[in-house]
């Protein structure tokens, strides 16, 4: 059986730009995902440069969070939550961000948002940057690849340390960080400029003389710098504050026991884990990025004091999204299929769902074991979860089985992990209650344990109502994570 801590903090996560609707409302600026359609499996997003007419952006509208807080609050407090993970949205506090002032109707939607968790107990873990950043910079400044957009996140990191102190001590600084190493992440993470009509993973605007991944690995890089000062201004601000990094994580494994399908599965999980890893939980890049740049023809601009501030700003706990495993091999055999954004092979040993990520608890724990083992640190697993179409019975009902499974098996291995000597902290699900996807921008993509009565088709009145795995997981906290069964 399980053994979770004391005070083991359970709970579960969501994102403003998929979340809170209200896009352009009480002076919120537009986003970068704001500018984003929706999709599905077959059909990427893609960005459009103005707000077309009859055109779905799934952010615009979301869960609608921003009029039904209150309600969703209650529901995560019924369930018994020690944590809620939730981001801020930058532009509802700098609308631009580039602006002199905060919007004061954005500070204080999220102080009421705070308070009421305060009341009941529950510890906000408040990420600055989950998958936005304002337009504006991408427009005018070409977006991370220009450090003076550093500052400006600086100084909205420090406008929201100040103003919720007390309120918030758990931060991350950029969601999965690392996933600006990828095409998808470029606008996603780096609001690098794309072409308008470009789909999600298109090439991004670079600034002249340089290319895609040189433009990638300097938004990268700002972002480093940009978060480390975040965490010492965070620390300054209180000393109570702990702060983390959040990296899209997971295993690779070789395909055969060939051993240049073992080297390339460690690159792979190196780059992956490591790489963004060491950089703000070591404060400096790892040996094997010196090569990945020569490799690559990058030259990045860092400077004497980026590398201070790196060196400076190491955060005081890893935290990670876990979903799937991939496969990687040398040879060209083998199926292909895209797991969080990322082109693998095929594994035969795991199943997958329906949009081809593989399920893999097992991976859960060796990820742990492996992320522990190189930086002794407190983990946090902040995103894990099963996306499913729902089907709503005649009663109103919902049957997720399949998530409770896929949940048992993840908590499962957590706890497992935590017996090899993993200090593991905390863990928040995905989408605990029902919002739009990243990848594909679908609300029937679902991950919660609360419905909310909403469709790619746009119909549905927003109603929230509890799924079979509401009562599950509440169950799981009441008992500390001893009883998983369903019955
Ligand atoms: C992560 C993102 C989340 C989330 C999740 C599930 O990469 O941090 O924002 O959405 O993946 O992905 P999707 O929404 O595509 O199912």
């Amino acid at each position: 059986m399980a053994q979770f801590p004391e005070g083991f903090l359970w709970g579960g996560a969501t994102a403003a730009n998929q979340y809170e609707g209200a896009w352009n409302v009480d002076g919120k600026g537009p986003s970068t995902a704001d500018m984003l359609t929706g999709g599905d499996v077959d059909h990427p997003r893609h960005f459009t440069k103005t707000i077309e007419p009859d055109t779905y952006y799934p952010s615009h509208t979301g869960s609608d969070f921003y009029h039904h807080w209150e309600e969703d609050l209650e529901y995560l407090h019924r369930m018994g939550f020690k944590t809620y993970r939730l981001s801020i949205a930058w532009t509802r506090i700098f609308p631009n961000g580039d602006d002199a002032q905060p919007n004061q109707k954005g500070l204080d939607f999220y102080r009421q948002v705070f308070k009421r968790c305060q009341e009941y107990g529950i510890e906000p873990l408040v990420t600055l940057s989950h998958y936005e950043a304002p337009y504006h910079l991408t427009e005018a400044y070409g977006g991370w690849q220009d450090r003076r957009v550093i500052d400006f996140f600086v100084n909205y990191a420090q406008t929201v340390f100040r103003e919720y102190k007390g309120l918030v001590h758990y931060w991350l600084t950029f969601n999965e960080i690392n996933m600006l190493q990828s095409p998808f992440g470029a606008y996603m993470a780096g609001a690098l400029p794309l072409a308008d009509g470009a789909p999600l993973t298109a090439p991004v605007g670079v600034r002249a003389g340089g290319d895609q991944l040189q433009a990638q690995y300097q938004a990268l890089h700002n972002q480093f710098v940009a978060s480390a000062k975040a965490v010492q201004i965070g620390h300054a601000v209180d000393p109570d504050n702990m702060i983390g990094c959040m990296i899209a994580a997971g295993v690779d494994y070789p395909l055969t026991s060939k051993p240049e399908d073992t080297f390339k599965a460690d690159m792979s999980n190196n780059m992956r884990n490591y790489f963004c890893g060491d950089v703000q939980v070591r404060g400096e890049y790892p040996a094997f990025a010196k090569r990945f740049f020569n490799d690559n023809d990058i030259h990045l601009d860092i400077t004497d004091e980026d590398r201070q501030a790196i060196a400076m700003g190491t955060v005081d706990f890893y935290s990670f999204s876990y979903y799937s495993s991939g496969v990687q091999t040398t040879t060209n055999e083998g199926e292909q299929t895209e797991s969080n954004q990322t082109k693998t092979n095929k594994n035969p040993y795991l199943k997958y769902n329906d949009w081809g990520w593989a399920m893999d608890p097992l991976g859960l724990r060796i990820t742990l074991n492996r992320i522990y083992g190189r930086y002794d640190i407190p983990l946090m697993v902040v995103e894990n979860g099963l996306g499913a179409f729902d089907k709503v019975e005649a009663d109103g009902s919902i049957n997720d089985d399949y998530r409770i499974a896929y949940l048992q098996g993840h908590i499962q291995a957590m706890g497992e992990a935590i017996a090899d000597g993993v200090d593991l902290i905390g863990y928040t699900t995905w989408g605990c209650i029902d919002l739009a996807s990243a990848g594909t921008g679908q609300m029937d993509k679902r991950y919660g344990f609360v419905y909310v009565n909403r469709n790619d088709k746009q119909e549905g009145d927003y109603s929230r109502s509890p799924k079979k795995s509401f009562y599950w997981y509440k169950k799981v906290i009441a008992s500390n994570g001893t009883d998983l069964s369903n019955d």
